[in-house]
């Protein structure tokens, strides 16, 4: 079983295999390897007594990278592969020590650094030289090598990339290749993305002289440092195996010209590559180039996730790496600055490794987690296209023991089969088709099964089970979201009679760890399948894709899309062909022109979401605007009534847009809308609850405007309208909450911003210059209140708009731009910010904590004049923000969310949802009661029973 690939020293591969291999003894184990960890603070990297330990106290400086013996990358002095972000010293201070250090704990063992910017102009008068960014380098070197870290050093390229500069290159290792000659953990990379495409470099008119250039930088560097590993050609786009047979033009020119032999086996030296040309096409490359012996050290590249914008983390090239054996730097950068993403921020980076259970041995600290698919020659199980069924054993959960692949609650694999050195308890299974279950489960056990999903969308996930008692339930868990609800499983007559539970369930594209929770226990498993939905939630037809925001339809405007009224033209009508996974082709009934492939996913309300299937991003109207001519993008989902679609039969009658409402008094909500085509009459529905079910409190309103007296003051109401046409009532519009909060901008606003709820879901945008200083320019969202108080939110997301943008909650003493006030925020890039004004006009004070950034949670708290913040993780585990401040505060202040672009020019949107404060969250709708039982008792009376259904109050 090629588990753990990666293991090029022996001692390595010992130790961990203990670590693998032994179920119980897998705990005691670690704590064995922690003690000695502790005891051990002066460790020989280069001695095998203890070279397999697992430290994080400062180590000194490592040895020499070296060829691993496969000839696939540079490895560490203890056969590592070497893993690291990036941080810059090209236009200021680099990451310091402690943020450094900190890359540890993320599983890095090295750190890449972009050392200077080539000047465009040099050697011209005036322009700058080489060494500028000395004493920097210097303290990332110092840095690196007390921290027993590796690094990678090489020339950056400022506004100038896919270019270099001859003379600043030959000028820099004259300056640089001697000044670290003897610096042991460090590597030389020539030039960053000397070009700006792939091999052949001796081809390129653009810049020409890439392979001499490289040459001659080689000869610099060899002339003053001769021992320390050089990666050559830094090729952005590898583009494949035939880009692969062009990289070989370039070695041999190289060759022939370095070792006058254009063979020449390399032993100090590797190709350097980006992964600009998309995961497969750099495996593609990698495997060709170590077919023909040349070794490979990624060096940048980075990319988005299914379903975000952002960029972060790409595990898919970080896994092909992993699996060819070759070293990586990802382009995510170490605080406080860069110009990627930070990779302490754990959406970035943190939370995708988890997510996917990619996994790596660090050098140091005790993450990642240690795991591995079981069987399958370790590559995660997958699904099989839009038809095919994926079934895993349940016996085939992942490996890594106790508390990473499973918890079990009983010691020893207490059936004895199958996998006898894990806790998990297997026996032979009467079932058809023979093997092992799962037997023995308890409430609280869980199983996790690395999967590969290539198809994201709707699937039927079936457990096959078998229950001699009538509480069994479980849940099943896939990209860390709760996918199934609490699942009874029944009582199929016997711990041997078998039967097969389904759930519909909606799967995310990619790598992703599966967990089946025991809920409650006594009941046995023996396999998971996967199969996609065969039916879509619509037939397939010609349809027209109406905007819920705008009531606009979208068109195909010659091949682009946007929105227009509906004409009843080809060009503004669909085919929909489902094709499995809820996932649809949606083609113009105008010329058949495909223009997207889409998952349609129902949102309950009448409405759709339209998710890319290629990026996971929903369409949108952009901007939100209401405007025909449009353009349809796509985008992360927020819930935004712009993201959500109609998809209807052209003949279906139009449903009523802008519809708003708010309080016109304390007993008073008045409402209007914008008259809807055909529409005779109105009918108004309202809710206490999102979504429904709605109430109808006035039908056949002539009129585009309605007052609702039937309400009272602090209570949220949602509402909803249709239109009555000659066709019939339309689709309820899109709905308005009413809530017992208020919205508005604080201080001098460059753009309005605007708040919508939905489903506990705040959106909030915000311009304005910042919170801050004197004055404050925000979109507040508030409401009085009155005494000690609290507010708590989850700040989800916060939008880019400047790392010092802002969303978070306060309590301020007015809504006067100077006003006194308290405020834990969120930020994209400074993490954390605790801050206060405590005098009306006066300066602000704050204390951040980097590295932290959103979804993240924060709470404020008034006892009297005291003000405290506090931030977490979870909303289970608090930390305080900086001290608490006594500022003198009326009894009653204004306390809610708000949020700053810190660009008065842009809007800031930010996401917040958990939000608690006095008389928030409203109260949930009740649950329909269950098991309802009548007993007869004698003619005239019959009882009534029923299980207490949740939120009820009678
Ligand atoms: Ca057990
Ligand atoms: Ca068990
Ligand atoms: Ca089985």
């Amino acid at each position: 079983m090629k588990l753990w690939p990666l293991y090029a020293a022996d001692f390595r591969k010992q130790k961990m295999s203990l670590v693998y291999h032994t179920g119980w003894n897998t705990i005691l184990f670690m704590m064995v390897l922690a003690i000695c960890c502790i005891v051990s603070s002066a460790r020989g990297r280069q001695s095998d007594n203890d070279a397999g330990l697992i430290v994080s106290s400062v180590d000194g400086q490592r040895g020499r990278p070296v060829l691993n013996a496969a000839r696939t990358t540079f490895v560490a002095d203890n056969g590592q592969l070497l893993r690291g972000p990036f941080t810059s010293s090209e236009w200021g201070a680099p990451a310091p020590y402690d943020q450094i250090e900190n890359m540890k704990n993320l599983g890095f063992n090295a750190v890449h650094l972009y050392g200077e910017c080539f000047d465009i102009n040099y050697p011209n008068p005036g322009s700058t030289a080489p060494g500028y960014a000395a004493s920097r380098i210097d303290s990332v070197v110092a840095a690196t090598r007390d921290l027993g870290m590796y690094l990678v050093i090489t020339i950056g390229n400022g506004a100038n990339n896919g270019n270099f500069n001859y003379d600043y290159v030959m000028d820099f290792w004259n300056f640089y290749a001697p000044r670290y000659a003897d610096e042991t953990h460090v590597l030389y990379e020539i030039q960053n993305e000397p070009v700006a495409w792939g091999p052949p470099y001796l081809t390129h008119n653009n810049p020409p002289g890439a392979v001499p250039m490289t040459i001659d930088a080689y000869n610099i560097i060899r002339s003053h440092a001769p021992d320390t590993p050089v990666l050559l050609f830094s090729y952005a786009v590898p583009w494949g195996s035939g880009g692969a047979n062009d990289a070989m033009m370039d070695i041999r020119a190289f060759n022939t010209a370095v070792f006058g032999d254009e063979n020449a086996v390399w032993t100090n030296e590797a190709v350097a590559i980006h992964g600009y040309s998309g995961t497969a096409m750099t495996a593609q490359f990698a495997e060709r180039m170590i077919q023909y012996g040349y070794p490979l050290f990624q060096t940048e590249w980075a990319g988005g996730i299914w379903g975000e914008t952002g960029g972060g983390f790409e595990l898919y090239t970080a896994l092909e790496m992993e699996r060819l054996n070759i070293s990586w730097l990802t382009f995510q950068y170490i605080p406080p600055w860069g110009v990627a993403d930070d990779v302490t921020i754990p959406r970035v980076f943190k939370d995708r490794v988890e997510r996917a259970g990619m996994s790596w041995p660090p050098d140091f600290g005790t993450w990642p987690e240690q795991r591995g698919v079981f069987g399958n020659n370790g590559q995660p199980r997958a699904t099989t296209g839009l038809s095919g069924t994926l079934r895993i054993q349940a016996e085939d959960f992942d490996i890594g023991g106790q508390g990473v692949a499973y918890h079990d609650t009983t010691p020893f694999n207490q059936g004895g089969q199958y996998r006898t050195d894990e806790d998990v308890d297997i026996e032979m299974t009467s079932d058809t088709g023979g093997g092992y279950h799962i037997s023995s489960t308890d409430d609280g056990e869980w199983l996790e099964y690395t999967i590969m999903v290539r198809d994201p969308g709707f699937y039927n996930l079936r457990l096959r089970v078998a229950s001699a008692v009538t509480d069994g339930a479980a849940r099943v868990i896939s990209y860390n979201l709760d996918k199934t609800g609490i699942w009874t499983i029944p009582n199929t007559g016997g711990e041997q009679v078998w039967t097969t539970i389904t759930k519909p369930v909606f799967l995310e594209y990619g790598r992703q760890k599966l967990r089946v929770e025991v809920v409650t226990g006594g009941f046995n498993l023996n396999w998971i399948e996967l199969s996609p939905a065969t039916a879509g939630p619509l037939g397939g037809g010609t349809y027209k894709l109406v905007n819920q925001n705008s009531g606009l339809v979208m068109e195909n405007d010659n091949r682009s899309i946007v929105q227009n009224v509906f004409a009843d033209t080809n060009i503004q009508k669909w085919n929909l062909q489902h094709i499995g996974a809820g996932q649809y082709r949606i083609r113009s009934a105008q010329d058949s022109w495909q223009w997207d492939t889409c998952i349609l996913r129902p949102l309950g309300n009448g409405y759709y979401r339209l998710t890319r299937v290629s990026s996971g991003l929903d369409y949108e109207v952009q901007d939100a605007s209401m405007d025909v001519g449009a353009a349809i993008a796509s985008n992360d989902y927020t819930g935004l009534a712009s993201q959500q679609w109609a998809v209807q039969a052209p003949s279906a009658p139009a449903f009523p847009v802008g519809l708003q409402a708010d309080w016109a008094s304390y007993e008073q909500i008045d409402l209007s809308w914008m008259p809807s085509a055909g529409a005779m009459s109105y009918n108004i529905k309202r809710s206490s609850f999102g979504d429904g079910p709605y109430t109808t409190i006035a039908a056949d309103v002539i009129d585009t405007s309605y007052s609702d007296f039937d309400v009272v003051d602090g209570q949220v109401y949602y509402y909803a309208i249709s239109a009555n046409t000659a066709a019939g009532e339309s689709l309820n519009s899109g709905q308005v909450a009413v809530l017992p909060w208020i919205s508005q901008d604080i201080g001098a606003v460059g753009i309005s911003g605007s708040t919508h709820y939905s489903n506990n879901v705040f959106t909030i945008t915000g311009s304005g210059a910042d919170i801050w200083g004197t004055n404050d320019a925000f979109r507040f969202v508030y409401m009085p209140v009155t005494g000690n108080t609290t507010i708590i939110a989850r700040v989800a997301s916060v939008q880019n708009t400047d790392f010092w943008a802002k969303a978070g909650v306060m309590i301020r003493e007015s809504l006067n731009a100077n006003s006194r006030n308290a405020f834990i925020a969120v930020t994209p890039g400074n993490g954390v910010t605790w801050q206060y004004r405590s005098n009306t006009g006066g300066g602000s004070n704050s204390n951040n904590t980097t590295g932290l950034g959103a979804p993240h949670w924060v709470r404020l708290e008034r006892n009297g004049n005291t003000f405290t913040g506090y931030r977490s993780e979870d909303g289970v585990n608090w930390t305080q923000q900086g001290t608490s401040q006594t500022i003198n505060m009326p009894t009653t202040v204004y306390m809610g969310m708000a949020v700053t672009s810190h660009n008065n020019s842009r809007l800031c949107q930010a996401v917040f949802d958990h939000v608690a404060a006095p008389g928030w969250p409203p109260p949930l709708p009740p649950m329909e009661p269950t098991d309802v039982h009548a007993t007869a008792i004698m003619a005239g009376q019959v009882n009534l029973s029923w299980t207490a259904s949740l939120n009820a109050t009678s």
